[in-house]
């Protein structure tokens, strides 16, 4: 089901911080016969650290502040001309902190991925890790996702748990979700750009079959 190069999927990635789950992409592609290029790394933030990963990766990068913009109309459709001039397939939101809004989702829909770092539909939105701890529940995790217009709500496509631990605070827990994170998450873009994962209405579709509405848990 490989891609010959020519066709190689084409992503954009965007985010706004570390850059952890936009390592784990560049170490993928760095390693022979991936189906996805990452051809640029798009940050709203410039001291960004994934923008030094991206260089040390020799990956494009751009930077546009949502502060140079009046509203989140025109931050947006700024975004999307800098990010179409990349002729992606696939948009990769790896901890992009800003909420898009509901024109610049239409036109990457279908083909734009999240991670949100909880067993959505679970604790959508902001602080995942403490809201976890403070419920008192024994598992968290991350979930990937199609980014649709209600945040966090769109079809997820994989899901993996990790265990609550006595004594965990949000950053151990964290930490332990994002060894997960940088597991499943290429995981989910080689489907997509084997063309094996698709949005079918308000679910996730993997070869054909629909997958649950709280995505494919990984075992
Ligand atoms: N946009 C849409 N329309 N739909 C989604 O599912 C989105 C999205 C944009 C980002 C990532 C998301 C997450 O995984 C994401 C999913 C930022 C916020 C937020 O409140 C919430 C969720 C997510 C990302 N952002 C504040 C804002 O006003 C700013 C917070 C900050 O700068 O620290 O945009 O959790
Ligand atoms: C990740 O844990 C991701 O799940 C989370 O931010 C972190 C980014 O880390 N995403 C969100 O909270 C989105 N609102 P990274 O920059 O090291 O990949």
């Amino acid at each position: 089901m490989s891609n010959p190069s020519s066709s190689k999927c084409r992503a954009v990635v965007l985010i706004s911080g570390s850059g952890t789950n936009l390592q784990a992409f560049l170490d993928a592609v760095t390693a022979a016969e991936c189906d996805y290029s990452i051809e640029a790394v798009i940050s709203n933030k410039a001291d960004a650290y994934g923008l030094t990963r991206a260089k040390s990766a020799g990956v494009a990068t751009e930077v546009l502040s949502h502060r140079d913009f009046s509203d989140r109309e025109s931050f947006d459709q700024a975004m999307i001309e800098v990010i179409d001039a990349y002729e992606p397939d696939l948009v990769i939101l790896a901890g992009f902190m800003r909420i898009l809004t509901p024109g610049f989702v239409r036109h990457y829909s279908g083909r734009m991925l999240n991670i949100h770092p909880s067993l959505l539909p679970k604790y959508q939105g902001l602080h995942t890790h403490q809201r976890a701890l403070d419920a008192g529940d024994s598992e968290h995790g991350a979930t990937v996702h199609f980014v649709t217009e209600e945040l966090d709500g769109g079809p997820p496509v994989l899901q993996a748990a990790v265990p609550i631990e006595a004594g965990d605070d949000a950053g151990t827990l964290s930490q332990r979700v994002q060894v997960q994170e940088h597991i499943i998450y290429p995981m989910a873009a080689t489907w997509f750009a084997q063309g094996r994962l698709k949005m079918a209405g308000d679910r996730a579709e993997l070869d054909g079959e629909l997958l649950p509405r709280s995505g494919k848990r990984l075992d």
